[in-house]
């Protein structure tokens, strides 16, 4: 499948259709025209409630000042992404982490007991998330992971949305966890004995998989082999990587990646096989912890929005960004001034955007543009009200977009998502304000939008991402 096939596939993504650019455009702030046709009045694709997720590792539950009832600053911010999202609890340190102090023979790092359960159990109710838990298999024992998934489960009950069994175990058989000759077949006959042992300590207990890193073809043979027994698929994305690498750069996080598109295809088809839903449950901009002056920019902001959208569009019922407080590529960054307060990075006014315009239904449209680095989603929310998502990853390209609806709106107004260039890490805005360390947010500058008839003229300036909401 091309990408132009798989636009055409997704509802929602507005399908693109590029016309040749002018070479004069490639100046400094040029303005270019767009056309953007709404079918606002067809059956849209349900986008799920919890389709908003965070990822972080493991290794976070012991340190006290994470998860932690009495913080207001991570569960304000975790509140502002809206009620009902999924937090994901695994990463490469998943797989060294010891249970209540019960020894399996391998080095463990650091041990996990009963009160972290609570302290995460406590936040995950707070704000009313749901937690997929990711079981140690790398260093880890079918009786450990029956311990503590009993604990889990007792504790998180109705909040625990599934377990999954090891962190990217494609990978095993290159980061030293398993020998070389590692395969999908001894991951199946590992994954079955722990899930058996799960099993027994917690009857009915939900499970997800595989978590693989990108070795899609490990979807198929596992979701066949266990069809009965998954409650959705997973797989793992970054854009690029490492983060350690100097050609991990802006540019190359905002291109558009065909291995995503073949990835989920294979993905989708193995959940198709089995009648489950497909999440990515682990993702992010730049592996290796991000880059910085890439993963921590504006230019990220709009990379997360739109591959959010995107994702939506191709039929994932939910996308966990890593990174809790790590990384440059983290949504969310400890203040520095105190434990327990943490602050919003650009990323994080990416999935705010998302939160705001990419409620309800996805609905068809089609985007004729003249070769730009440009997306529109356009959905539906519960009141019928129409939301135009308008992504623009040009760094010196404005565009004026001339809307089609099949519908009559009354008023409309417009949010966006700026910053003073692609690359800028700070004075990032949605609706002319900031989130706070507590989570607030309001939108300061909320332009009104005239709909004549069933048309609008939307302007996106380069670099900023604009939400149109008509009603
Ligand atoms: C993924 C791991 C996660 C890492 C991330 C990264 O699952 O634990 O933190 O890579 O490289 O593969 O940043």
């Amino acid at each position: 499948m091309n990408r132009k096939e798989f636009l055409v596939s997704c509802v929602g993504a507005a399908t693109s259709v590029m016309y040749a650019r002018p070479a004069f455009s490639q100046n400094a702030e040029t303005i270019e025209q767009a056309t953007l046709t709404v079918h606002d009045s067809s059956k849209g694709t349900p986008i799920p409630a919890d389709f908003t997720g965070l990822s972080v590792e493991t290794a976070i539950l012991p340190n006290n000042a994470y998860f932690n009832n009495a913080d207001q600053s991570l569960q304000g911010l975790i509140r502002r992404l809206g009620s009902g999202g999924v937090l994901r609890v695994g990463g490469n340190s998943s797989e060294y982490s010891n249970w209540n102090g019960m020894t399996t023979g391998h080095a463990q790092m650091y041990n996990i007991g009963p009160e972290d359960i609570d302290r995460l159990a406590a936040v995950a109710d707070n704000v009313n998330w749901k937690v997929i838990y990711g079981l140690n298999l790398g260093t880890g024992s079918p009786q450990q992971a029956a311990a503590e998934a009993k604990a889990v489960h007792t504790r998180l009950g109705n909040r625990l949305l599934a377990f999954q069994i090891g962190n990217e175990p494609d990978l095993f058989a290159g980061n030293g966890l398993r020998p070389r000759t590692y395969t999908v077949n001894d991951y199946m006959n590992e994954w079955r004995e722990f899930y058996e042992a799960v099993q027994r300590a917690v009857p009915g207990a939900p499970f997800a998989g595989p978590d693989i890193a990108f070795r899609t073809f490990w979807e198929m043979p596992f979701a066949t082999t266990f069809p009965h027994d998954l409650r959705f698929l997973s797989l793992h994305y970054y854009a690029e990587g490492p983060g350690s690498s100097p050609k991990s750069t802006i540019e190359k996080m905002l291109a558009p990646n065909a291995s995503l598109v073949s990835r989920t295809a294979d993905l989708a088809a193995a959940a198709a096989a089995i009648n489950v839903p497909y999440r990515m449950t682990e993702c992010n901009s730049c592996y290796g912890g991000g880059r910085a002056g890439v993963s921590d920019t504006l230019a990220a902001a709009l990379w997360g929005v739109d591959y959010m959208f995107q994702l939506a569009a191709a039929g994932y019922s939910g996308c966990n960004f890593h990174g809790g407080t790590g990384g440059p590529y983290s949504p969310l960054v400890e203040d520095g001034r105190g434990a327990m307060t943490y602050n919003a990075r650009p990323l994080y006014y990416g999935m705010l955007m998302f939160a705001l315009g990419g409620r309800g239904e996805m609905v068809p449209s089609i985007l004729m543009q003249p070769n730009l680095n440009l997306n529109a989603y356009t959905a539906t929310g519960p009141h019928r009200e129409l939301q135009i998502t308008v992504i623009n990853k040009e760094p010196n390209t404005s565009v004026d977009i001339d809307i089609t609806l099949d519908r009559r709106y009354n008023k409309g107004s417009v949010i966006r998502l700026t910053g003073s260039g692609i690359a800028s890490k700070t004075g990032i805005t949605l609706g002319g304000s900031t989130v706070s360390s507590s989570g607030d947010w309001q939108p300061s500058s909320t332009e009104p939008l005239a709909p004549h008839g069933r048309s609008i003229t939307l302007h996106v300036p380069a670099a900023s991402a604009a939400l149109a909401i008509l009603v």
